[in-house]
Parts: C-alpha cells; structure tokens; sequence
C-alpha cells in the first residue's frame, strides 16, 4: 500500500487523537471534553457573550494543563516532523488541535486551521497576542489596552476556521492524505478526504484508534494508538520511497 506513493505533496489532517498519548484529553472520547462540558456552555461565540467567566475558565484550565510539565509531544508528533525533514516533495500538516505539540516536536509547515491556546485574540482592535496567562474580564489588550474583550484565540462552532484557502489549495494538489486521530465528526475538516479523493485523486489513509465517520472514504486504514502507528507508517513511506 505505501508502495503506491513513492512521489507527491503530502497532506496530514491531525485531530485529538495524535495528543491523546501526551496526555490531553479529546473530545468525543467517552471520557473525554463534551463528556464533562457542554459545547453551547463554552464553544461558541453566543457562549462567550452570554457567560465569558466561564469560558475563559474553560480555556485557562486547558492553558495551564499544556504547559504543565508532563504534557510533551508523543512519537506520533516527532515521526510527523521526521516525514518533514525527509519526503522530498513537501508535506504540510494541518491540525484542528490548538496545543502547540507539532512545534514542540519540530514540524514547521503548520496550519492551526482551528486557532492555538498559545494566543489571544482581542476583539476590539483584532489584534493577536502570544499568551501563557490566564485570561479574564479585566485582562488588558497589549495593543489597543482596552479591557474586556480579549478571547482565546480560537475558531467556535459557527467562525470560520484560518487559512482555508491555502488548506484547500494543499488539498488539491497532493498525492496522499493522510488523516490522523480525528473522528469526522466536525466540518468542513471532515470533507477534506472528499477533496482529496475526488479533486486530487490522492490516495487517502486514516491512522485512528476507531473507524472514523467518514471511514468509507479512505483507501487504507491502520487501527491502532498514534505513538505507536504513526512512526511505523512514516517509517514505511520512507522505505518505500
Ligand atoms: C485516537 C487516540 C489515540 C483517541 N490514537 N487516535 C449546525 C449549527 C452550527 C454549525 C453547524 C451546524 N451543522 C454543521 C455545522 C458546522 C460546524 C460543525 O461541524 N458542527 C458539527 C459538530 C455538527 N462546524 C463549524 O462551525 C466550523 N466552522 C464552519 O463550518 O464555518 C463555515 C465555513 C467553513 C469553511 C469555509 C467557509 C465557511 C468551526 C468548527 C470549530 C470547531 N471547534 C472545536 C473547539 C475549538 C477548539 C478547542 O477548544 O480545542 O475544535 S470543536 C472540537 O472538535 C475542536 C476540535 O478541533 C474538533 C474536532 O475534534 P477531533 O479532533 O476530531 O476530536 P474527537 O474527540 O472528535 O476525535 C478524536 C479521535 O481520536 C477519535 O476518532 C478517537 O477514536 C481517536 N483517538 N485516542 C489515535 N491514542
């Protein structure tokens, strides 16, 4: 199977699932985030304009666990930078995660097409900040120092996630993708192995723990923990090619 993409750009969508072994919890999961909070309590705009104490509690929670010392990127995340280093034809990672694991483990072609926890937004003069802090109402804006208006720097159910043009662009000239730790359940990342399939005619493949939504979309499937398959899958392309 590896053996059929010896050349070609290469497209990785990354989900929760590639984080789950550094010790961040998904979404969907049984025990995971939308198990314990609501989405329409913390994950959207109308949230944040109706309670946004609660919101920013909920995104310095998940700020606070990033930095902690025992969250660090997994094999899944440095094989990803290894693919990187070595395909001669160019791979791009697009994540829908927001912790910054990917560039921790040396993966530069990135698009956080779902924004980073690392920033902050300030929804007064738009400007975006590199942000450890906790966030609240009285946190000032660096640039405008207007209080009161500063967000995580996040995309909510109902925004437009970023880069969609370059993501789209990517998509349609690659010769594999590859989709790691996502269940498909979310747009329009989901339709991005439609794109693939039919628009580039790229082989596509998903690396999960579970078949995924879209599953019938994907030409292979390897089943199984990201630290553990994704470094052996890389090693494969890399031999292969
Ligand atoms: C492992 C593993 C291990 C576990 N190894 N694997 C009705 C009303 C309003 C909106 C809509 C609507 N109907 C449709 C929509 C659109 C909406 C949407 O999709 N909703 C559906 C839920 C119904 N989408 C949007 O609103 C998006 N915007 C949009 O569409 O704008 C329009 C537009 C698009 C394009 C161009 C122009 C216009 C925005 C979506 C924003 C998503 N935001 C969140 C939260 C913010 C970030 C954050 O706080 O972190 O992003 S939601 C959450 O889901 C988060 C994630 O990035 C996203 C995807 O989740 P993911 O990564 O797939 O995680 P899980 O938990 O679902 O899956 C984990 C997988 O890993 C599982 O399969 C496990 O098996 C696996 N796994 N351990 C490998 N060790």
């Amino acid at each position: 199977m590896t053996s059929q993409i010896a050349s070609g750009p290469i497209v990785v969508l990354t989900g929760a699932g590639i984080s789950k072994d550094s010790g961040l919890d998904t979404f969907r999961d049984a025990d995971g985030i939308w198990s314990k909070v609501r989405i329409e309590d913390v994950a959207t705009a109308a949230a944040f304009a109706r309670a946004p104490e609660r919101v920013h509690a909920f995104y310095n929670a998940r700020r606070q666990r990033l930095l902690s010392s025992d969250v660090a990127p997994n094999p899944a995340h440095f094989a990803l930078a290894r693919l990187e280093r070595h395909w001669a034809h160019g791979v791009l990672v697009v994540t829908q995660n927001i912790d910054d694991l990917h560039e921790r483990a040396g993966t530069s072609r990135l698009i956080h097409m779902h924004g980073e926890m690392l920033k902050a937004r300030c929804g007064s003069c738009n400007a975006v900040t590199a942000w450890k802090q906790d966030l609240g109402l009285d946190t000032p804006c660096p640039s405008c120092k207007r209080s009161g208006a500063m967000r995580p720097d996040v995309v909510w159910f109902g925004e437009i996630p970023l880069e969609m043009d370059r993501i789209y662009q990517a998509i349609a000239e690659c010769a594999l993708f590859i989709s790691i730790g996502t269940s498909g359940n979310v747009t329009p990342a989901a339709g991005f192995v439609r794109e693939a399939r039919e628009f580039a005619g790229a082989h596509t493949v998903e690396l999960n723990l579970e078949p995924s939504a879209g599953h019938t979309m994907f030409d292979d499937a390897v089943l199984g923990p990201a630290a553990k398959e994704v470094p052996a899958y890389v090693d494969r392309l890399l031999d292969a090619s």
